[in-house]
């Protein structure tokens, strides 16, 4: 084999081995509360967490009839940056709206 060939054999390998590397993902769970508007949870959703309108108002109705929900699944800083966005955004707008990591 032609060293040319040999180099160009341990690229290929290289790259497939790091394309099997699975980052662990975490859930955003969106938690109910009485007093945040459903306006401003759509706000987020669609501004934080990158919904359509469509999907954003199903999230917002699954947490506001069942108490929870996922409003993504992220690697954890990713999860970690969208959950204090949020609570900023909620704290400056004085609303209680909460969410929690969880493993996926
Ligand atoms: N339950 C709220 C209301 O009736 C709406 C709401 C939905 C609040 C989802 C938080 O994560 C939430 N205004």
């Amino acid at each position: 084999m032609s060293e040319r060939q040999d180099q160009t054999d341990g690229a290929v390998k290289e790259r497939v081995k790091a394309e099997k590397k699975e980052p662990t993902l975490y859930k955003v769970v969106l938690l109910n509360d009485d007093y945040t508007t459903m306006e401003f949870v759509l706000l987020v959703l669609e501004g934080v967490f990158q919904k359509s309108p469509a999907e954003a108002y199903r999230i917002m109705m699954q947490v506001h009839l069942n108490g929870s929900g996922i409003a993504g699944v992220y690697p954890w800083e990713v999860a970690e940056t969208k959950v204090a966005t949020l609570a900023s955004l909620a704290r400056e707008a004085e609303f209680p709206l909460r969410a929690a990591i969880e493993e996926a």
